[in-house]
């Protein structure tokens, strides 16, 4: 069987992620997939992140009191959007009381894992309990058909189901697919999140997918597939996220991407799909670049961090000989200067046009990603709406 999925989060004004995080881990140490929102999540985007990642259980760590309004809201909106049947659970040490739970457990929560609840207890009835494998059905709408049928991608990746049987579209788009790659941390995620502002802006009817690779353990096989935790803007309903976990594939990618990427762009629901690798070092090509096998993406941006050792290292990756679009991420860095003399020099050696920008995730209104974005709008065709974006002159031309 797959491993189990879970989707753990701290309610809205709850700032409590310390007992979530113990959980995390050890769900993980178990062999389970977690997928992680962070703390201080509303209603809306634990539910969406539900349907979209297809999870078997939702995990709710809540300590500010207002647990009976919060898990009820969850379960509600579960409901209203036809996902009744994802189950709920949580835990809150002992600021949920047992009357507490039998209220909750009224209103459609399924149990509260108390004060004192020993953590291997707890990993062997969410196993027993919760362990199953999610089947193909018809009945599912919307980004729930499609979740799922990524889910049956992740069991089966050679196996090609049909979305658009599941899920007829309304209007038939041609997505631009472009892959994002560069080491752990560099900042592919904020990155990302930073451009889908800018897509969200200037095509006011469009959509976005985005499938986030994060690793397994190679030793338990379970996951903390935490890229959506570094999302802001992506918690948007015309944002299709998915996160995947590699599963023991060693491409930087999970086994199901190649098979992920052709049901979102089968379905013409997409403007823009961005597909992250895990972080990946000198020898990766998840995208199949350099023709050895079939070719994923339309284009590729690899990202890198200021620090990335020295022009020696550089020379090393073999994707800066491939990328379309190279950002160095994090300029706020002192080692930022040098970075960007010594990327621009690298990627003019390779004499192939490809564009450097220099950027600042973690600040919105970034003009470098406004750059970045500009360029990205213009490789794949995508709607600018005038006066959405002031250029800036942050690119380096190699
Ligand atoms: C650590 C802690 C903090 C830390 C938080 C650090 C962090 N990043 O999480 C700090 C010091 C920052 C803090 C701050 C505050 N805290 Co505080 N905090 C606690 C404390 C001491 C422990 C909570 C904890 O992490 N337990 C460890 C976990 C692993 O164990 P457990 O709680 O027993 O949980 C078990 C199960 O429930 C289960 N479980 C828990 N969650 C989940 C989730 C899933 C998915 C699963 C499967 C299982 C599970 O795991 C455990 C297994 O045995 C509690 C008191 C207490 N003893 O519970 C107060 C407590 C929660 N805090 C409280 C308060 C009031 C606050 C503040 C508002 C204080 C203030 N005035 O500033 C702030 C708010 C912070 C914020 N932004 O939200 C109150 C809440 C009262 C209420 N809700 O009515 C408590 C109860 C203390 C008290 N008695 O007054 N706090
Ligand atoms: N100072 C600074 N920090 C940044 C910037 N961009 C991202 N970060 C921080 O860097 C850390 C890693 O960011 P992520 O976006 O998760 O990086 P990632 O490349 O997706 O990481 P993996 O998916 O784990 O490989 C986070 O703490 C971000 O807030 C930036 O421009 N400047
Ligand atoms: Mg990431």
């Amino acid at each position: 069987m797959a491993p189990l999925r879970i989707l753990t989060a701290v309610p809205i004004c709850d700032g409590h992620d310390s007992a979530v995080s113990t959980i995390n881990m050890e769900l993980a140490r178990h062999g389970f997939e977690v997928i992680y929102l962070g703390y201080h999540c509303p209603v809306s985007t634990i539910v969406r992140a539900a349907i979209q990642e297809d999870i078997h259980v939702v995990g709710i760590s809540s300590y500010n009191g207002g647990h009976i309004v919060f898990f009820k809201e969850v379960v509600d909106q579960l409901r209203a959007l036809g996902a009744g049947d994802v189950p709920l659970f949580g835990g809150g040490g002992g600021t949920i009381t047992k009357a507490d739970e039998r209220v909750m457990q009224r209103q459609g929560t399924d149990r509260i894992f108390h004060a004192g609840t020993p953590l291997d207890g707890i990993m062997a009835l969410i196993r027993k309990e919760y362990g199953r494998t999610l089947k193909p059905n018809t009945k599912l709408r919307g980004d729930r058909a499609l979740a799922r049928a990524i889910t049956l991608a992740e069991q089966n990746p050679t196996h090609r189901p049909s979305p658009i049987a599941h899920h007829p579209p309304q209007k038939r788009t041609r997505a631009f697919v472009v892959g994002v790659a560069g080491p752990g941390g560099a900042g592919k995620s904020t990155l990302i999140d930073e451009l889908t502002s800018r897509f969200l802006r200037q095509n006011p009817a469009g959509r976005i997918a985005i499938l986030a690779n994060d690793p397994s353990h190679p030793d338990t096989g379970g996951a903390i597939l935490g890229d959506r935790v570094s999302m802001i803007y992506a918690q948007d309903d015309r944002v299709f996220f998915r996160s995947l976990a590699t599963r023991g594939s060693l491409t930087g990618l999970s086994a199901a991407a190649p098979a992920a990427i052709e049901i979102l762009r089968a379905s013409g629901e997409f403007d823009l799909i961005l597909v992250e690798s895990v972080g990946i070092g000198q020898e990766s090509d998840p995208f199949g670049l350099f023709g050895k096998k079939h070719r994923l993406v339309d284009a590729m941006l690899f990202v890198l961090a200021p620090y990335y050792g020295g022009r020696l290292q550089l020379q090393k990756i073999g994707l800066l000989n491939g990328a379309d679009l190279v950002a160095i991420n994090k300029c706020d860095h002192p080692m930022a200067h040098t970075a960007r003399a010594e990327i621009a020099a690298r990627l003019a050696a390779n004499g192939k046009g490809q564009r450097l920008f220099g950027t600042v995730a973690a600040k919105h209104h970034d003009p470098g990603v406004d750059t970045l974005y500009a360029a990205l709008a213009e490789l794949g065709h995508l709607k600018v709406t005038p006066g959405g974006e002031k250029p800036c002159q942050l690119e380096v031309a190699p």
